[in-house]
């Protein structure tokens, strides 16, 4: 049975996809590199690197010690940016749904590609409802490797079969198939359609609901 929950951060509990967006903008403007909102969507739940060798593209070329540069000064204009998240930036369910979910007995993970992930979850004030943190520092291999959501499983003490990954990017739900968990895809068919369950955002998330349609 499901004992566990692991949430994507960006696009699942709050929107840093706009703050990554203008900061990856920012960068992409002052190297002359073509980029744009549309081209962003690319970018959900990429790792930093990827995601600059994605903008970068065949535009030019770069040396190892520039992409490190470009790297860094991409999360300066981010970490600036999420200065002054609060709770207001939760997504709407967001908190409804945690706390249900521990008022169930269920296990909170969080599992995100961002190195900044503890300092969202705090400025959020949902610190203290996550059980175990997997982030940017966790494990080597990114998204859509099943190695982050494992990493969250072990924090917990629990079993693959037993978690429910939530999930905004195409490639985290990968990411969950390929760790043998069960996963929520929140977001169109055409992004999280391989999902066990796709849902348009956590408003619409009931854990009665979900376990009956997982456990069966
Ligand atoms: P950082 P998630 C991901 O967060 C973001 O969706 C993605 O845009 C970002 O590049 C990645 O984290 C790395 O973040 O540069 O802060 O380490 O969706 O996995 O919560
Ligand atoms: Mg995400």
């Amino acid at each position: 049975d499901i004992r566990g929950f692991i949430f994507d951060l960006d696009g699942v509990l709050t929107d840093t996809a706009e703050f990554h967006y203008l900061a990856w903008q920012k960068l992409a403007d002052e190297e002359g590199l073509p980029f744009t909102r549309e081209a962003n969507e690319f970018l959900r739940g990429v790792s930093r690197r990827e995601s600059l060798l994605l903008i970068i593209g065949n535009h030019k070329k770069y040396s190892e010690a520039e992409i490190q540069e470009m790297m860094e000064r991409k999360n300066r204009y981010y970490v600036e940016s999420i200065e002054n998240i609060s709770p207001a930036d939760l997504l709407p369910g967001a908190l409804p749904f945690l706390d249900e979910l521990r008022q169930a007995g269920i296990k909170i993970a969080l599992g995100s590609a961002s190195k900044n992930a503890r300092s969202v979850i705090e400025r959020l004030a949902i610190a203290s409802k996550i059980d175990a943190i997997a982030d940017g520092y966790s494990v080597e291999k990114p998204k859509p490797a099943p190695d982050l959501f494992l990493f969250a499983a072990q924090q917990l003490g629990l079993q693959p079969a037993q978690c429910v990954v939530v999930e905004d990017a195409g490639a985290g739900i990968e990411a969950a198939l390929a760790a043998s968990m069960w996963a929520i895809g929140l977001g169109p068919v055409e992004r999280v359609g391989a999902a066990h369950i796709v849902l348009p955002s956590l408003a619409y998330a009931a854990w009665s609901d979900i376990r009956a349609k997982l456990e069966n």
